[in-house]
């Protein structure tokens, strides 16, 4: 086991993936154990033995942090990074978009090489009374960078120093003006995995849109919109 239970319990009782992604050696693996709640991966289970853990497992809702990054922002003990739904890297249009903060990637213990995973915690209002999650698009785009530039939002290579990656997310035009936001280098960040390509130490994440100003965090289930993360 390499984790207590209590930490186990706490992720479960999140909805948060606990086995797979910090086990994931190969490079690009599909992250369907991260995804899935019931990975048949030994010790994905609070309730499955776990005898070795010193208590009966019966504390998931504690305060207990096993890990670092306990206190980050975000209201939970696991690392989740806050997204505004009006923040994005795209470009915008007649929008009162936020711009997306460069968010450190050493701050959260990760590594050009390394594999994490993220999923999106919460859900946003993408127009009043409309949650992003219904309409079947991502939640969260990224795009790693080697700085924390982020040009003017009229233009549409806003992240100077986009580093590009196997895979490509294609957001959308904006909502006034069909103007195109396309990147090549970022990527969907929603549920999966991915290495860290060469290079990066920051990162940007974008709620996925076409219009900003009039988004909103639903607080779906009492919890911020977000990414959660797991290396
Ligand atoms: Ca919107
Ligand atoms: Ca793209």
């Amino acid at each position: 086991m390499r984790a207590s239970l209590p930490l186990a319990g706490l992720l479960l009782a999140l909805g948060l993936p606990f086995s797979g992604c910090d086990s994931v050696g190969a490079d690009d693996v599909p992250c369907t154990a991260c995804a899935s709640g019931d990975s048949d991966l030994p010790g994905s289970h609070p309730e499955s033995g776990g005898s070795d853990a010193g208590d009966d497992g019966s504390s998931a809702g504690e305060d207990s942090d096993g890990e670092s990054g306990g206190d980050l922002p975000g209201g939970s003990t696991d690392d989740v990074i806050p997204v505004d739904p009006r923040q994005t890297y795209t470009r915008t249009w007649k929008d009162d978009a936020l711009d997306a903060p460069a968010i450190l990637l050493a701050e959260y213990g990760v590594a050009p090489g390394d594999v994490v995973c993220g999923r999106a915690v919460g859900d946003f209002y993408t127009e009043p009374g409309v949650l992003a999650s219904s309409r079947g698009y991502p939640l969260i785009t990224a795009v790693f960078s080697s700085s924390d530039v982020l040009l003017p939002s009229d233009e549409r290579d806003r992240v100077k120093g986009a580093i590009d990656t196997d895979d490509d997310v294609v957001t959308l035009a904006t909502a006034t003006d069909g103007l195109e936001t396309d990147v090549a280098e970022d990527v969907d960040a929603t549920d999966g995995c991915i290495t860290v390509p060469d290079g990066a130490r920051y990162v940007f994440l974008a709620a996925y849109d076409t219009f900003y100003a009039d988004n909103s965090d639903a607080l779906a289930d009492g919890q911020s919109f977000g990414l959660s993360l797991k290396k």
